[in-house]
C-alpha cells in the first residue's frame, strides 16, 4: 500500500534504500508510519522539524566481533550488535537476543520497536536492543559463560547504568545475564543497575521474571474487560515455551482460562485438559529440554511436529509468545475460521501485516506487542529505580505497579485511537500515544 502523505512515501522509500535487505525492519517502520497518517495531517510540525526522518534513523549502531574458545579448545567467531536508537526520553533500554538468526535487521527492527513500547510505559526510558547469532542452544555451561564474558568485554565500552541498560530476549535468562553482570561489575570496578532481569541476590527485581507474561494478561484482562468478557472459562492457545510463555501460562490459568498448547521452534503439544505448567517449567527452565518430552509425563496430550500448526488449534484467546511473523495471514484465517475472540502479542511483532490486518477487518480484538508486553521493560525501569534508590519493593508492590500501568497502556492507546478516529484499533492506538511523548521531547532538545 502506498501513503496518502507523500513525505511519508519518501521516507520510507528512504528506509527501504538505506537498510537494504531488511525486511523485518521495513515492516515495523511501515506500520508505525501508516498510524502516524492522522497526527501528522493535525500536526506538521512533526516533519517540520524532521522528528520522523530522525526517528528511523538510530543513534549508533555498534556491531563487533565476539571470539570466544569452545569447548574443544577450538576459537569461535560470532557478531554482536547493540544499536542506541533513541533516548529522547531517557537512557538506552532493551534486551540482549542470543540467536542462530539475528543480525542487523532483526536488532534494528526490535530497537525501533522499543521506542514506542518504552514511551507507552510512562517510564523514563529510551529505545535500543541488541544480541547476537550464538545460539546457547546445545553448548555447555562453561560455553556460555566465555560467550558472555567476551561479548560483554566489548559491550561495556558502550554501557552504562545511566546510559544504555540492557536485559534479556530470546535466548538470554537469568542465567545469561548473571555472566554478562559479573563480567561487566569486574571489568568497571562497579555495582551498579547497567543490566536489568538480575537474580535477586545482586539487585533484581521480584516479579521482573514473570513480568511479560504477567504484563501480558493483565493488558489481554482489561482489554476482554472493555468489551464485557474476561479470562473466565475461555480457552487459550498460547505458543512458545520460554519466558513470556510461561508466565503468560501460569497467570491466564490463574484469571479462570484454560490454556492447551505450547511450542518450541521443533513442534507443539496439544492438551486438551490444560498445560501441566509445573512440568513445563521443569522440562524449560531446569532441564532446558524440548517440548515434546512433555508427552513422558504427559501420554494423553498430543506432539505434532512444525510450531505453525498451534494456530489450527481451536481458541477462544490466542497470545502469541515465541518470535515474529510466526503468525501469517493462513494462519490468521484458521484463527478467525475456529472462532477466535481476542490475540495478544506477547512475543515482538508475531503477526504479519496482513495477518493483523485479517484480524482487524474480522472483529477481532487485537492487542499489538508494543502495548501487551511492555510489562517486562516496564518492570526492568522498576528494577532501574530499586537499582537507585539501594532498596527493593515486595513482589506484590512490583505486580501491583506492573498491573497499574498494563491498565494505564491499554486506556492511553484506546484513547489515542479514538481521539484520531480509529476507535477500537490499539495497533494505531498504541503507535500514536507512545509516539506524541518520544516526538514532543524531540522538539523539545533541538536538532540533536
Ligand atoms: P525465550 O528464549 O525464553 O523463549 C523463546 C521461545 O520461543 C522458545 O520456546 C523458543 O523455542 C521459541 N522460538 C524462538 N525462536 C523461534 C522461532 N524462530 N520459531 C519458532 N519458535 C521460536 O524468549 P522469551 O520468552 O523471552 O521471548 C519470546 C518473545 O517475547 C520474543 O519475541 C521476545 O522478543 C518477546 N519479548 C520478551 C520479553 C522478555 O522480557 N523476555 C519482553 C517483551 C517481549 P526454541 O527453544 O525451540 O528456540
Ligand atoms: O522486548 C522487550 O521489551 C524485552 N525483551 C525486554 C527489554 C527490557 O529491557 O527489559
Amino acid at each position: 500500500m502506498s501513503f496518502k502523505i507523500q513525505y511519508l512515501q519518501d521516507l520510507m522509500d528512504t528506509v527501504v534504500k538505506r537498510n537494504a535487505n531488511e525486511p523485518e525492519f521495513h515492516q515495523a517502520v511501515r506500520e508505525v508510519l501508516e498510524s502516524l497518517e492522522p497526527v501528522l495531517e493535525k500536526h506538521p510540525e512533526y516533519i517540520q522539524k524532521g522528528v520522523l526522518a530522525r526517528l528511523v534513523e538510530p543513534d549508533r549502531i555498534i556491531k563487533f566481533r565476539v571470539p570466544w574458545v569452545d569447548d574443544n579448545g577450538v576459537v569461535q567467531v560470532n557478531r554482536g550488535f547493540r544499536i542506541q536508537f533513541n533516548k529522547a526520553i531517557g537512557p538506552y533500554k532493551g534486551g540482549l537476543r542470543f540467536h542462530p538468526s539475528v543480525y542487523e535487521g532483526i536488532i534494528m527492527f526490535l530497537g525501533f520497536e522499543q521506542i514506542f513500547k518504552n514511551s507507552l510505559t510512562g517510564l523514563p526510558i529510551g529505545g535500543g536492543k541488541g544480541g547476537s547469532d550464538f545460539d546457547p542452544k546445545g553448548k555447555s555451561e562453561g560455553e556460555v559463560m566465555r560467550f558472555c564474558q567476551s561479548f560483554m568485554t566489548e559491550l561495556s565500552k558502550h554501557i552504562a547504568a545511566d546510559t544504555d541498560v540492557p536485559a534479556g530476549d530470546i535466548g538470554v535468562g537469568g542465567r545469561e545475564i548473571g555472566y554478562l553482570y559479573g563480567q561487566y561489575s569486574r571489568l568497571r570496578n562497579e555495582f551498579s543497575g547497567v543490566l536489568t532481569g538480575k537474580g535477586l541476590t545482586y539487585g533484581g527485581s521480584l516479579a521482573r521474571t514473570e513480568a511479560t507474561g504477567f504484563g501480558l494478561c493483565y493488558f489481554t484482562q482489561e482489554m476482554l474487560e472493555d468489551h464485557g468478557s474476561s479470562f473466565e472459562g475461555k480457552t487459550v492457545a498460547i505458543s512458545g515455551s520460554g519466558n513470556v510463555a510461561i508466565y503468560a501460562c501460569q497467570k491466564a490459568t490463574e484469571l479462570g482460562a484454560k490454556v492447551v498448547t505450547m511450542s518450541d521452534s521443533n513442534g507443539y503439544i496439544y492438551d486438551k485438559n490444560g498445560v501441566d505448567l509445573a512440568y513445563v517449567k521443569q522440562l524449560k527452565e531446569v532441564e532446558r529440554k524440548r517440548i515434546k518430552e512433555y508427552l513422558v509425563k504427559h501420554p494423553e496430550a498430543e506432539y505434532h511436529e512444525g510450531c505453525k500448526g498451534v494456530w489450527t488449534v481451536k481458541c477462544d484467546i490466542a497470545l502469541p509468545c515465541a518470535t515474529q511473523n510466526e503468525i501469517d495471514l493462513e494462519s490468521a484465517k484458521a484463527l478467525v475460521a475456529n472462532g477466535v475472540y481476542a490475540v495478544c502479542e506477547g512475543a515482538n511483532m508475531p503477526s504479519t501485516i496482513e495477518a493483523t490486518q485479517y484480524f482487524q477487518s474480522n472483529g477481532v480484538l487485537f492487542g499489538p506487542a508494543k502495548a501487551a508486553n511492555a510489562g517486562g521493560v516496564a518492570t526492568s525501569a522498576l528494577e532501574m529505580s530499586q537499582n537507585s534508590m539501594r532498596y527493593s519493593w515486595t513482589f506484590e508492590e512490583v505486580d501491583h505497579k506492573l498491573h497499574t500501568i498494563m491498565i494505564n497502556i491499554y486506556k492511553n492507546a484506546a484513547k489515542a485511537a479514538k481521539d484520531y478516529g480509529m476507535e477500537g484499533n490499539l495497533v494505531a492506538g498504541a503507535n500514536i500515544a507512545g509516539f506524541l511523548k518520544v516526538a514532543d521531547a524531540m522538539l523539545a532538545e533541538g536538532v540533536v
